[in-house]
């Protein structure tokens, strides 16, 4: 069967689309028709290859960048199924990771990595709004829901505000509301920046991702409610789990 004929969205384009991307194509059209369902395994490469008349090279490339993607999962000896939506996030309420994923149904829990006492950078004390000389707490950690890894944290915390804090009480419970109801401090805002990266060797282990694969970095500078900085962190989410969305409402003419 020829690809092109399946994909008919794309002939009209003027340049030759390459197959392995017609049957990207085709799987993600599948995907979105409900032909393919969370959880359902696609036929094999072998398959595949024969059915479209196309190399296995052609077909794996395919596959592989839906995998990157988040689209699809390999489960080695037993196939490559149709992955689970990723999770949705609003960027619009300051929320914690518990939280976000409890609302879903998701059972959070965190894997500590490690906590030290180190004078803050530069960047980190303009930041946090530090004197030069200020020490700041790293607290690494690991977040996963439902036992799957799903992003990296690294927060700074200033350490004369939050020195009190034990790494037994960052392993086991909410950053968030260690801050707030262990040392009283009310969180009013943040401010956060979102872009993608490749996750290095290190955070590919911890994520159980491939080196390579994206990554969102997302740094936030959360503040109290008089405004003074009380964590910068600097979160590494998985690309093929998460995507965050924004409601965007347009400025009425003549309006301010
Ligand atoms: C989120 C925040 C992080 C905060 C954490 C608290 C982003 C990018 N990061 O992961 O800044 O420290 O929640 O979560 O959203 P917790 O209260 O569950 O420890």
């Amino acid at each position: 069967m020829e690809l092109m004929r399946e994909v008919a969205a794309l002939t009209s384009q003027r340049h030759p689309v390459p197959l392995y991307y017609q049957l990207k194509t085709l799987l993600c059209q599948m995907i979105d028709n409900d032909e393919l369902k969370s959880g359902d395994c696609i036929p094999s490469e072998r398959e595949l290859s024969e059915k479209y008349e196309i190399s296995r090279m052609t077909v794996r490339q395919a596959i592989t960048e839906m995998v990157q993607e988040g689209l699809l999962i390999r489960k080695q000896g037993k196939g490559t199924f149709v992955a689970e939506p990723k999770i949705e996030q609003g960027l619009i309420s300051l929320s914690s990771f518990t939280e976000d994923m409890l609302q879903r149904g998701l059972h959070p829990s965190t894997r500590l990595l490690g906590t030290r006492v180190e004078q803050a950078s530069r960047r980190v004390a303009k930041i946090l709004s530090l004197g030069v000389d200020a020490r700041v707490m790293v607290v690494e950690r690991l977040r996963l829901a439902d036992g799957l890894p799903m992003a990296l944290e690294f927060s700074h915390l200033p350490y004369s505000r939050c020195g009190d804090l034990k790494p037994e009480d960052l392993g086991g419970s909410s950053l968030y509301r260690l801050l707030e109801e262990r040392l009283g401090i009310q969180l009013g805002k943040a401010r956060q920046t979102l872009e993608p990266v490749l996750a290095d060797t290190h955070e590919a282990e911890l994520l159980e991702v491939e080196k390579g694969s994206p990554l969102l970095l997302l740094e936030r500078t959360t503040l109290d409610t008089l405004g003074v900085p009380v964590e910068f962190v600097r979160s590494f989410y998985r690309g093929d789990r998460y995507k965050f969305y924004v409601e965007l409402i347009r400025q009425q003419k003549g309006a301010g």
